[in-house]
């Protein structure tokens, strides 16, 4: 096996994540994502055809892009600890908080970085303002809407840390470390999540990406 990777970005930073917190290690190929070396013919035709890493090669030598399903395909060879929950309920709720950071949360920042940064304006050259301002207001409502859940459990899908923090805590990083949208100071359970989340091992070892 082996990851194409660009460490500390935001989607290759699940997989880091993932890997750390299951004590996995793999083999990485590094693609400079911002010299463009993703989107070079040889990539686009080898490994992935949209472009997006990271990438998982298979030993068969077939690829499996997408990070949530690369950590999918993971944890069925090594189920523990289970990050994608056991239970019935467990398994649907851990999915449930997963969407809702994928199209809440990561949507928006994502439109922010797309439509409001000088960085992607080469590849996003008709850039509009106004999308990045809706949603920022997007991400800062669910923002709100994920102190309030944090308030009642100490993880994003209960009282077990699992996949869906991984995808919170690399969103908010993203959000913070590219686009200058921090966590609002006055959501107290959201900044004491973050803390929680930040000092384990594997956020330590493998940290975002910063412009600043
Ligand atoms: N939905 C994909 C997103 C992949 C993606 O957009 N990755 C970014 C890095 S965070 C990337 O490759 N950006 C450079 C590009 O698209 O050219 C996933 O979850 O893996």
């Amino acid at each position: 096996m082996k990851l194409y990777t660009y460490a500390g970005a935001p989607n290759p930073r699940r997989v880091h994540l993932y890997l750390a917190e299951k004590g996995l290690e793999i083999p990485c190929e590094k693609v400079d994502i911002m010299a463009r070396a993703n989107r070079e013919p040889a990539f686009l035709e080898k490994v992935n055809r949209l472009g997006g890493i990271p990438v998982l090669e298979l030993d068969n030598g077939s690829h499996l892009a997408e990070s949530v399903a690369i950590c999918r395909y993971l944890e069925v060879l090594h189920p523990e600890p289970p990050l994608f929950g056991t239970t019935a309920e467990e398994v649907g709720r851990i999915e449930m908080w997963s969407r809702r950071i994928e199209l809440n949360l990561m949507r928006p920042v994502g439109m922010v970085w797309l439509h409001g940064s000088p960085f992607t304006k080469a590849v996003m050259p008709n850039q509009i303002a106004e999308v990045a301002e809706q949603s920022r207001g997007q991400a800062r409502d669910f923002q709100r809407f994920l102190d309030r859940a944090l308030a009642e459990h100490d993880y994003i899908a209960g009282n077990e840390f699992t996949i869906a923090d991984i995808l919170a805590l690399t969103t908010i990083d993203f959000a913070a470390g590219l686009v200058e949208l921090p966590i609002d100071p006055e959501r107290e359970s959201l900044v004491a999540w973050h803390e929680r989340v930040s000092a384990r091992p594997s956020a330590k070892e493998h940290p975002a990406v910063s412009l600043g």
